[in-house]
């Protein structure tokens, strides 16, 4: 089964085919030109292993090939759950290479988000690790599985690393000792068989599911096609100026958009350059890949940076070969982006982007102040921006409003979601951010805030709603109200309000809650307040503000 339900028109998609946004190339076929064109440059590295464009394409055919043999074909889903290892790339391309579409779950997500996952996109696989940061993944899918029942679409987990003795859960070694077979391909003149390189998957159809951070009870999953992804990366690689000489190195979640695409891996592979993936993102692991490596460019987001600017002050790595380091995912402190530059000998990039599309970015040669003071300017000459007040109205250049946008890999509408959409858009398909941005008159944007019931966690995204939801379900709680307030280090961090019959838990005891309740762990509440009762606005609703004002005051 494929879905075409990523809702550009068609006057829209012929202007973009037309002006070359959209190339009309599956992921799957680029990789096999890669294989030829760049056939032996260094395309990925993981520890001691390496695989050149040739390796790399061969290897998506053996996943492809064993994946086929556990039934999955064009258009299915498989939640990929990987730590930054070399297999989520594997599976990546494998995946493309047989028309199937990767759902990328983040490594922290539990029963809860996965469960959810599986439910929504009808995944009929997931690819997991045994285990990692201590965490069992096998259990995990054992209790996702048995959640689903019967009637579940999900029919095999693929284990990296040991699968255990459980029924239907695969070793991903396995697959790829299957000899790779492709028929037409053994001898380089004779003609390729249709769907050899995609399955016969068409660029137009969804490449992937992206999650998006959410603002309702159960996060979102957003369609990107093969088209809107590639080009995507490829204009993020247009402005950072990737080339074949190009060494990224993945330090961030490699499932994370920001870090396949922005232009991350598959910019990075796109332009035949070598992707470098770091196990964890402290700078001491990752100073020693800058090094034995030659990293030319990476991505943190604000957290990480003071480790870094502090690790690199120490004198003993040798960061020569970094020139750009990207900064993104959450509002980056001007102190911290005018330090950055100097302490690593690299040009700093702002990032503001979303998994739903657009990507907003400095450029390399913006001047000082608006490199540290603004998060960028889109990276299409087709992103469309409004930037608009309560009633939906234009505001002027400098002026703060909500950002509105649409554009050529902007999505149109969520995956399954028609009631949420009817909302989340304009009626003339311009995507509600949620984001509050002034915008320059040189088309740079500032993010001062946000309207949407998001807490963002130094980059990471919690569903206020979500939480509360679940923070309900304690029993000593009548009443709960998740709110973000400033922090040092992650920029904003999270204190439940709750009322309470007796005693409030503290912040251990609901995480322990949480956790048995199957929610990620960077969602469980970081502070907890006990409050008489929660405050309203003149609407009724909980006045978040008041709550965040409290915590104040001395
Ligand atoms: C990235 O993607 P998501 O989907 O996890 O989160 C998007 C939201 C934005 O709507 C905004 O609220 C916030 O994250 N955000 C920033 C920011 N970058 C993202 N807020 C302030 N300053 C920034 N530089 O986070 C993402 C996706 C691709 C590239 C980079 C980040």
């Amino acid at each position: 089964m494929t879905e075409k339900l990523t809702g550009w028109s068609e006057v829209e998609s012929a202007r973009y085919r037309a002006v070359g946004h959209w190339e009309g190339v599956t992921f799957g076929a680029r990789l096999r030109e890669a294989g030829t064109d760049h056939g032996d440059r260094v395309a990925l590295v993981d520890g001691d292993r390496r695989w050149t464009y040739a390796d790399l394409d061969t290897e998506a055919d053996r996943v492809a090939h064993g994946l086929r043999g556990l039934g999955i074909e064009r258009g299915d889903r498989v939640v990929v759950q990987l730590p930054n290892c070399a297999e989520f790339v594997l599976t990546w391309f494998g995946l493309q290479r047989l028309g199937a579409v990767p759902v990328h779950a983040m490594p922290g997500h539990r029963r809860r988000e996965v469960g959810h996952l599986v439910r929504v996109s009808g995944a009929v696989a997931c690819v997991v690790p045994d285990r990692h940061a201590r965490f069992d993944h096998r259990q995990l899918m054992r209790e996702v599985r048995a959640e689903q029942g019967r009637g579940g679409s999900l029919r095999t987990v693929v284990v990296v690393g040991d699968p255990g003795s459980e029924h239907g859960f695969v070793p991903f070694d396995a697959l790829r000792a299957a000899p790779p077979s492709v028929p037409g391909r053994t001898a380089p003149d004779a003609p390729p068989t249709p769907g050899a390189d995609d399955g016969g998957a068409d660029s137009a159809d969804v490449a992937l599911l992206l999650l998006s951070g959410g603002t309702t009870g159960l996060p979102k999953l957003i369609p990107r096609t093969h088209d809107d992804y590639a080009y995507n990366a490829r204009a993020c690689a247009g402005i950072c100026a990737l080339d074949e000489r190009t060494v990224y190195l993945a330090v961030l979640p490699v499932g994370f958009n920001f870090t396949f695409a922005c232009p991350g891996v598959l910019g990075t592979l796109m332009a035949g350059g070598t992707v470098v993936i770091a196990p964890d993102p402290s700078p001491q692991t990752a100073f020693a890949l800058v090094e034995r490596e030659g990293v030319t460019l990476t991505s943190l987001t604000p957290p990480l940076v003071t480790h870094w600017v502090a690790e690199a002050a120490s004198g003993a790595w040798d960061l020569g070969s970094l020139s750009v380091v990207q900064v993104g995912g959450a509002r980056l402190p001007e102190e911290h982006a005018r330090e950055l530059g100097p302490a690593l000998g690299a040009t700093v990039q702002q990032v503001f982007g979303m998994a739903e599309g657009l990507i907003n970015l400095t450029r390399l040669d913006d001047p000082e102040d608006l490199v540290c003071a603004t998060q960028g300017r889109p990276v299409s000459p087709d992103d469309e921006i409004l930037v608009v007040d309560a009633d939906g109205r234009p505001v002027p250049d400098g002026a703060a409003g909500e950002l509105l946008t649409r554009g050529p890999y902007t999505l149109r509408g969520y995956y399954r979601a028609e009631e949420h959409n009817r909302t989340a858009f304009t009626p003339d398909g311009y995507y509600r951010t949620g984001d509050v941005v002034r915008r320059l008159p040189s088309g740079h944007l500032v993010v001062v805030g946000r309207i949407k019931d998001q807490i963002n966690r130094g980059g990471e995204k919690i569903a206020a709603v979500e939480v509360e939801e679940q923070l309900l379900t304690h029993p000593a709680i009548t009443a709960a109200a998740l709110v973000g307030v400033p922090d040092e280090r992650r920029g904003e961090r999270t204190v439940a309000f709750v009322v309470c019959d007796g005693e409030a838990p503290g912040a251990r005891e609901l995480a322990a809650h949480l956790t048995v309740r199957g929610l990620a762990g960077y969602k469980s509440p970081d502070e907890v307040v006990q409050v008489a009762g929660l405050p309203l606005t003149a609407v009724g609703k909980v006045d978040k503000a008041t709550l965040a004002q409290t915590l104040l005051r001395p």
